[in-house]
């Protein structure tokens, strides 16, 4: 039986990487992208948009031969570098060491390879085409290309990879109600930009390069992901409306400077762009993606920020987006000939996980925008950090493993949980100091109450 001719609705991370690795097990694949195509059109009117790969996304890479031209455009940050106000700037390693750091890469640069490799692998691109319809009957694609015109695209299978806002999943609606819920988290973000200095090397950046840096506020917070010419993006993350401070509050770029004079005074110095950053860029509203179903019986399937967009917390969005499509591209490899059962199946394994590291990337906003700063979890912190030297078999920090390895994250959220009990149990019993807690007793209780971690990190 031959296999079925594949179509893709969106040629972001998520569907340049599927439509790769399926060009590459024999299907025939199309993929309309709505964008012109960014090496001839360029990228975001020169904005350096950047964002952290991890081990899920990076595996991922690894997969389409890109992880080592990827990473060659990056910038390592070994932790979160918190910039309380109050005390000389820290950094609080995400790891255990410099095997486990995260990567600032471009959203434009990794986009342009990742196309380059899956047009190699034989994916024909179409871009400045938007789906606007789809007739799952007909199995037919209607789309608009970039001079107005009507086009049509009759598809074997229609996989949805066109982002939180995709048209695919707006389509399927009108056939099959996917139970869409949409939960708004009240805060949107503005981006900003620190430049890069004259200097050369390291002196090129004005903070440190090799760090995620955030600036806790409380209820609110700045983050700075560095860029390889020496830049750094700023994202303020705020209420949208409410009581000062909220987007609301700070209607133009002179109350916004007011605020960050009070709130972020070492940090408005370093961006002489702001006024103007802050009235050019918009500040999109931040909120969760939830459906029921992905698919449509053996027809379409989402995947990616289509199928659960969420909250940016744990920089996870693309990494999830990049397992999915390497689990549905092994799936139809291994049964072409039963895309009904695929899609089911693809669902089944994959759903546990969305809602898992969605829930802990809400988590994260609090522990980003306040916790970081905050003496009860620095000494959780510390306390983990001795265990995972005396029992690695069995404590492993959460975010470790969602960040650092693919255990699958809805394991990495109730393992967590039941970490955090026994971490409280003992703080507890220690008065609160971490260096009060007896390691023997410790070592005990993690091996009497849990089991084993399924996979030793670094073999
Ligand atoms: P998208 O990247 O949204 O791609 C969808 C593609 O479909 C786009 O190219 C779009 O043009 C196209 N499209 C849309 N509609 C149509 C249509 N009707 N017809 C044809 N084409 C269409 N994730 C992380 O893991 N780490 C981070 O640090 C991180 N930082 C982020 C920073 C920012 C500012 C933002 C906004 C997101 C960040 N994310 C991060 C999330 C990450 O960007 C997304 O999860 C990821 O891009 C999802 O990939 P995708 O391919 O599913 O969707
Ligand atoms: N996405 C990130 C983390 C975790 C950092 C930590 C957090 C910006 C719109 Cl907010 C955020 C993280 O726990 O110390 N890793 O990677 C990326 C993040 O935000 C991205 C850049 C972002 C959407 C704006």
């Amino acid at each position: 039986m031959p296999l079925p001719n594949i179509t893709l609705a969106g040629g972001g991370p998520v569907g340049a990487l599927l439509a790769h690795l399926l060009a590459r097990c024999g299907f025939s694949v199309d993929v309309f992208e709505k964008r012109p195509d960014p090496r001839t059109a360029g990228y975001e009117a020169g904005r350096s948009i950047n964002l952290a790969l991890a081990e899920r996304g990076l595996h991922a890479l690894r997969a389409a031969g890109l992880a080592e031209p990827v990473l060659a455009l990056s910038v390592m940050m070994r932790g979160r570098m918190v910039h309380t106000g109050s005390s000389a700037p820290e950094l609080q390693r995400y790891g255990l060491d410099d095997r486990e750091v995260i990567w600032s890469v471009s959203r434009g640069e990794l986009n342009k390879l990742m196309l380059d490799a899956a047009e190699a692998a034989g994916v024909r691109f179409h871009f400045g085409h938007v789906v606007e319809q789809v007739d799952f009957d007909a199995r037919r694609l209607h789309l608009r290309d970039a001079g107005g015109g009507t086009r049509h695209h009759e598809f074997g299978l229609l996989l949805g990879a066109d982002g939180a806002g995709s048209a695919v999943r707006t389509a399927m609606h009108h056939v099959q109600p996917l139970g869409e819920r949409v939960e708004a988290l009240g805060h949107a973000y503005k981006e900003l930009e620190i430049p890069s200095r004259s200097g050369a090397g390291a002196a090129r950046f004005a903070i440190e390069p090799h760090a995620l840096h955030i600036w806790p506020r409380g209820g609110h917070m700045c983050i700075a992901l560095p860029n390889p010419e020496g830049s750094f993006t700023v994202t303020l993350f705020l209420p949208g409306v409410g009581p000062y401070p909220s987007f609301a509050t700070l209607p133009d770029a002179e109350h916004a400077a007011d605020f960050f004079r009070t709130e972020f005074p070492d940090l408005l110095p370093l961006m002489p762009g702001f006024a103007e950053d802050f009235r050019a860029h918009p500040a999109p509203n931040l909120y969760t993606l939830y459906l029921d179903r992905w698919h449509l019986d053996g027809r379409a399937v989402l995947l990616g920020d289509a199928a659960h967009a969420m909250v940016p917390f744990h920089g996870q969005g693309m990494n999830c987006g990049l397992e999915d499509a390497v689990e549905l591209a092994g799936l139809l490899a291994g049964d072409p000939a039963d895309p009904a059962t695929v899609f089911a199946e693809f669902q089944r394994r994959r759903k546990p996980n969305a809602d898992a590291i969605a829930a802990m990337a809400l988590e994260n906003y609090v522990e980003m925008r306040d916790s970081v700063a905050d003496p009860g979890y620095l000494a959780k912190r510390a306390l983990g950090l001795r265990l995972a030297d005396a029992v690695p078999s069995h404590f492993m920090a959460r975010y470790r493993m969602v960040t650092f390895t693919r255990l699958p994250y809805a394991f990495a959220y109730t393992r967590g949980k039941a970490q955090d009990a026994l971490l409280d149990e003992l703080l507890a019993s220690a008065g609160g100091d971490p260096q009060a807690v007896a390691l023997d007793e410790a070592v005990a209780l993690f091996r009497n109450r849990l089991d084993p971690l399924p996979n030793p990190p670094h073999g």
